[in-house]
């Protein structure tokens, strides 16, 4: 059957009011849980590893980053031409272009002049792989690694202001995990919207993981639930997903921390990691609002959405200058295969090669 991407989201989709008052255990009977229904025939051993992404399918996605970037840094490199000022001042106007921000077209300038000057480049046909090297130094640095726990479940705490891409990443996530074997839940944290749950509800199904909702209940509540029943039935991830938009900053960041509270009291070391899903098609603003995320909460990796949608690709080195939290995954389409582990050096050989 041929996959159709899901449309629920809907910007203006009415906010409920935030709920007040003590988080409780949200009740056992009406809590509902989706048992898997689909991918549940197909043998577990035979799906592929999400560690095995291939660089083509990387570059398909990041197809709009590399028409901007690459080509525009190509056509300045020219082949075959010697090395002088004026192409590093174009180089240089070109990077600027291509949303990596200023402290890092400055520092990979300033790197490429030193190597200029030292005689170390001297070709144009040398700078781009100078670059690439720069590139992959920078982004190298980051751990990318998923923290999983030593025993009992896995909890991933997925945050993220409405249609970053939360449930959408939260979907492929699943998938991944569901496709190497694990026994995969969801927590439908997101009770401030119907069609949230709705939303997630379908995704499990289409990846085999279950899902533990009740949208009468408190986000922590459900939370709680969920943690309950990872823990109960042997889950080896639980995966969180939350509501974007509150009244105000403050009571979204309430919620969440709320929702973490309930998750470390419960399981021992949990939440073992706090996934932010960032709107690459925002550029800058992708990057504001992971400072203030990262402010009020203890992210530990960036989920960096729809960067097929843009060529803004390259503000995976703003983000590297400007928050240094370390991209994770990078989402490339509506489908749940469309995930992949950010890996440094693929990602610039995607965007360069
Ligand atoms: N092109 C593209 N669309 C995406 C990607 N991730 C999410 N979307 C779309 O973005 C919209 C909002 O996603 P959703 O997961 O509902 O966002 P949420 O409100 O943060 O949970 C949906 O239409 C998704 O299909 C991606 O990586 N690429
Ligand atoms: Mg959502």
């Amino acid at each position: 059957m041929a996959w159709k991407p899901l449309k629920f989201f809907k910007k203006d989709d009415a906010q409920k009011t935030e709920q007040e008052g003590e988080t409780k255990p949200a009740d056992r009977e009406s809590a509902e849980v989706a048992p898997a229904t689909a991918s549940s025939e197909e043998p577990k051993a035979q799906k592929k590893s999400w560690l095995t992404g291939s660089l083509e399918k990387l570059k398909g996605g990041l197809r709009k980053t590399r028409d901007k970037l690459s080509i525009g840094v190509r056509t300045v490199l020219a082949a075959g031409r010697e090395l002088d000022e004026a192409t590093i001042a174009e180089l240089e106007e070109q990077l600027f272009q291509a949303d990596i921000g200023p402290r890092a077209v400055d520092r990979l300038i300033g790197h490429i002049r030193r190597a200029y000057k030292m005689r170390e480049i001297r070709t144009t046909d040398q700078v781009l792989d100078y670059l690439k090297t720069e590139l992959k130094k920078e982004l190298g640095e980051w751990d990318t690694s998923i923290r999983f726990a030593q025993s009992g479940p896995t909890v991933i705490l997925v945050a993220g202001v409405n249609g970053s891409g939360k449930t959408t990443s939260i979907a492929k996530l699943a998938k991944l995990y569901c496709d190497e074997g694990k026994k995969v839940v969801l927590a439908a944290s997101d009770t401030f919207r119907a069609a949230a749950v709705e939303q997630l509800t379908v995704w499990a199904g289409r990846v085999g993981a279950e899902i533990v909702r009740n949208e009468s209940a408190d986000p922590a509540a459900v939370a709680f639930d969920a943690a309950d029943k990872a823990l109960a039935r042997g889950f080896d991830v639980l995966i969180v997903d939350t509501a974007g938009r509150l009244h105000t900053r403050e009571t979204l960041m309430e919620e969440l921390t709320k929702i973490r509270r309930v998750l470390e009291r419960k399981i021992p070391g949990a939440p073992h990691e706090v996934l932010l899903v960032l709107d690459a098609t925002t550029g800058q603003n992708a990057i504001s609002q992971a400072e203030k995320f990262t402010k009020a909460i203890n992210v530990t990796g960036l989920v960096l959405a729809k960067l097929d949608g843009t060529a803004k690709g390259g503000i995976v080195l703003g983000m590297r200058d400007q928050i240094d939290i370390p991209v994770k995954f990078v989402g490339l389409g509506e489908k749940a295969d469309d995930l992949e582990p950010f890996d440094a050096g693929k990602f610039v050989d995607a965007i360069f090669d």
